[in-house]
């Protein structure tokens, strides 16, 4: 009787058990360490040439640095970024921002929905204006016209993608829209063209869920 006993208890705790901890365990490995939105990097830390912390370089792009506190390229003439590493889960729906911290001449990138690590969509600006692209393996497509703004030292910007639809923001005001259906998931990112006088550029990126 008390082995009968015992075994039924052994089978009882055994079935309930091991099906909690097989679906536990499998959630566990399935969905990954969690992604705490927004992301966000101030960049202030121990100067470091390349750019270091959780960042992927885009193929076909250049290095980017870090210098008293804030981002700069490394080199003129020819596009550097980064975008957040694949094993970081992102909602397809997502943004990208950073702050300016110096009107120099050049241009400046944010990127959304990076993909294979050189596809992406991308907002490129200067002080002037803006523009929407869709880049297939660095080769780029203006969507749409182009933009018209004035950028200062403080403004933070802001690109988004919602489904479709892309937007610019200055100062959390939108700028314009643009839609394309190429790319419906990636990664966020950022970076920088030509960095004719060489001190900080960008500064506290952000990336999260509209
Ligand atoms: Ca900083």
């Amino acid at each position: 009787m008390k082995r009968t006993l015992y075994i039924l208890l052994a089978l009882l705790v055994a079935s309930t058990a091991s099906a909690d901890d097989f679906i536990y365990v499998k959630k566990k490995v399935a969905a990954g360490p969690p992604l705490s939105l927004p992301v966000t990097d101030n960049f202030n830390r121990t100067d470091a040439n390349p750019l270091n912390g959780d960042w992927t370089k885009v193929t076909g792009y250049y290095d980017l640095k870090i210098v008293s506190n804030a981002v700069i390229p490394i080199t003129d003439s020819a596009w550097a970024g980064y975008h957040r590493p694949v094993s970081e889960s992102w909602p397809n729906d997502q943004y990208a921002q950073l702050k300016i911290v110096n009107t120099y001449l050049g241009w400046r990138g944010l990127f959304v929905r990076v993909n294979n690590d050189n596809n992406m969509y991308a907002l490129h600006w200067d002080t002037s204006s803006w523009y929407v692209k869709r880049v297939d393996a660095t080769v780029e497509t203006l969507l749409g016209s182009a933009g018209s703004w004035s950028v200062t030292t403080t403004d933070t910007i802001k690109f988004s993608v919602v489904g479709t639809t892309l937007t610019v923001y200055k100062n959390g005001v939108s700028q314009g829209t643009r839609t394309d259906s190429t790319y419906s998931s990636g990664n966020p990112g950022f970076g920088m063209y030509y960095g004719v006088v060489q001190s900080a550029g960008v500064d506290d990126w952000e990336g999260g869920a509209p």
